[in-house]
């Protein structure tokens, strides 16, 4: 995930640049004059780069009022480069000649405006207030206390609950704990509503949700319908998950079988992933008993089977991996990140293992972001371009490796699962199915990705914020609240991205199709193996095949670097024919259930 005054915090990384951002375009005019303001750019912008991501690590992993003054300064220096008009003239000046200009040289100019359009120095004190509510709602976001029974709670320790608790009423007290930092961070989110899209309309962008729209090359409308068409294709599939998970979750909890599922049903706080649902698939417990340690170690270790290089020294050393121990006061940000401090070989991760599945599929996922950074660091890409092919791109990587990493061949190589264990095969994809990917669609897709198009693209007044966040939940994802949820509360900010990573989130569903369209690539034309039942470890092919992707950063179209890698566009294809085994078996679940929640 990344940061929204700096273009990324996931993707928040080069030395020795020098020659890095000089094309080998035959030297046109324009095509020296860009060289040279390149060079120029790539090294203002690498060394800003660092100096502001120390400053929001800092601020990230020890929330004071001195690292938040910090950070803030630190985000009008970096603001005061990228957005300088002169940069912003010369930019465009150069990008009205593109023809004479070199494929790289291009990206890198769009990019330099795309970096620009977070904080246009054009409007000095509109960016200034925008830079100091982004640091105030981070403050806000990351030093968060929930209470449950009046006592302080962990997230971790919520997360817990929603796993183990079959208490309802338990269930419905965790999950109202959940949502009490939404009102906290309501007043910031409406400054911010207004002074996103003011800095995105700074430099000719409709709003703020059109400017995040751009790193992919869309519109706001071609991003949301693609969302949309994501929902559509998996329907079907949805509507037999759907059914058949409230059933069971109404028989394990003794209750009538409701149209909605109920909210603190689930064991996610927002109902985007459904794990713990398939007892035959059910492995959480299976992790316990690890040192949080030997989480990311393995993690590192997949990756480095594959061919990678292990992690970088300092990864170990100036990481922030586990939970703040009980007693001791500091305040850090408790959702996962990983870090390019600066464009090279500074790779940081911020999280809270403890041993557990979840765990394990995020410091997965992480290390997916800290890989990509390794791999694209290099003299080739210039560090205006050391970015995914675009943000899902990023997103998909890890998600791919947590995708092979479950997988019951590896499990038992790990230990984690006994050598002579007989996975139920239906009950492994169904799991699969339920915890890392279609209701997560719905999610993504759905409330999340329409929600902020609607308070961005729209200007959704922000007393229709909570109603508007519980249509969503309701008609994408067949959800409803334990009970009903007034305007007092913006259950929306409850989740971290709506705060610190805004009209980012579609990222994730299209890394989500991307994963399958990745993982059934390598299944069959390099392991030639069924996707549903494959082992990447160790294989070395599948790592040169990731790392061919990786290695380019932003330097080509992500279109093109998709195609060239699976020889096809963006689809769910290979996700719908992955979980076709599944249809057939859920509709004779599903026999006699009326289908859907309408
Ligand atoms: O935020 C994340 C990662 C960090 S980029 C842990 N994810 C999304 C979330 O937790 O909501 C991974 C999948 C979805
Ligand atoms: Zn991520």
């Amino acid at each position: 995930m990344q940061f929204a005054f700096t273009p990324s915090k996931c993707l928040l990384a080069c030395a020795g640049l020098g020659l890095a951002a000089i094309s080998t375009h035959a030297a046109t005019p324009a095509q020296e004059r860009a060289d040279r303001f390149l060079t120029l750019v790539n090294a203002g912008y690498q060394a800003l780069y660092r100096v502001n991501s120390e400053a929001q690590w800092l601020a990230s992993t020890d929330v004071t009022p001195v690292h938040d003054a910090a950070a803030e300064v630190a985000g009008k220096a970096y603001a005061a480069f990228n957005g300088n008009p002169a940069l912003i003239t010369e930019a465009r000046a150069l990008l009205d000649q593109r023809a004479q200009l070199g494929p790289v040289t291009v990206r890198q100019l769009e990019q330099v405006l795309l970096n620009a359009a977070e904080g246009p120095m054009t409007n000095p004190d509109l960016v200034a207030a925008r830079i100091a509510a982004e640091t105030h709602q981070a403050s806000v976001l990351n030093s968060f206390e929930f209470t449950l029974h009046g006592k302080p709670v962990t997230v971790n320790q919520i997360d817990d609950l929603l796993a183990t608790s079959a208490n309802l009423a338990e269930r419905q007290a965790v999950w109202e704990a959940s949502k009490q930092s939404g009102p906290a961070l309501k007043s910031g989110l409406v400054k911010l509503q207004t002074l996103r899209n003011g800095v995105a309309q700074e430099l000719g962008y409709a709003d703020y949700f059109a400017l995040q729209a751009a790193a992919y090359g869309l519109t706001t409308e071609e991003i949301v319908k693609l969302q949309d068409d994501f929902m559509r294709e998996m329907r079907p599939l949805y509507l037999q998950l759907h059914t058949w998970a409230k059933y069971e979750l109404a028989k394990r909890l003794h209750q009538p079988v409701p149209k909605r599922i109920p909210a603190h049903w689930i064991n996610n706080r927002w109902g985007q992933e459904w794990p713990g649902l398939v007892e035959a698939a059910d492995i959480d417990g299976r992790f316990k008993g690890h040192p949080p340690e030997w989480i990311i170690k393995t993690a590192e270790q997949f990756y480095t089977g594959l061919g990678f290089d292990p992690l970088p020294a300092t990864f170990w050393t100036r990481s922030d991996l586990y939970p703040v121990p009980a007693g001791d006061p500091r305040k850090k940000n408790t959702h996962a990140s990983c870090w390019h401090i600066d464009l090279g070989s500074d790779i940081r991760s911020l999280q809270s293992i403890e041993a557990n599945e979840e765990w394990f599929h995020t410091a997965h996922h992480e290390l997916g972001h800290g890989y990509y950074f390794m791999s694209y660091t290099r003299p080739e890409v210039p560090p205006l371009l050391r970015t995914g092919a675009n943000p899902s791109f990023h997103e998909g990587m890890g998600e791919l490796i947590s995708l092979a990493a479950g997988q019951v061949p590896y499990l038992q190589t790990l230990g984690v699962l006994p050598a002579d264990f007989k996975a139920d095969q239906t009950a492994f994809l169904l799991n699969d199915a339920l915890a890392n990917s279609v209701p997560f669609i719905f999610w993504a897709s759905g409330t999340m990705t329409h929600w902020e198009a609607d308070v961005y693209a729209k200007k959704l007044p922000p007393e229709q914020w909570n109603a508007r966040w519980w249509q969503y939940v309701r008609d994408f994802q067949g959800i409803d609240p334990p009970a009903p949820r007034g305007e007092e509360w913006c259950d929306a900010a409850t989740k971290t991205h709506i705060n610190d990573t805004p009209c980012y989130y579609y990222s994730y569903a299209i890394a989500t199709v991307l994963k399958f369209q990745l993982h059934e690539y390598i299944a069959r034309h390099i392991l030639h193996q069924p996707p549903q039942s494959c082992n990447y470890a160790n294989n070395k092919q599948v790592g040169a095949f990731l790392k061919g992707i990786m290695e380019k950063g932003g330097l080509e179209d992500w279109r093109v670097v998709l195609r060239d890698a699976t020889g096809e566009d963006l689809s769910t294809r290979a996700m719908v024919e992955y979980f076709k085994p599944l249809q057939a078996w859920l509709e004779e679940q599903n026999k006699g259930r009326a289908l859907g929640w309408e």
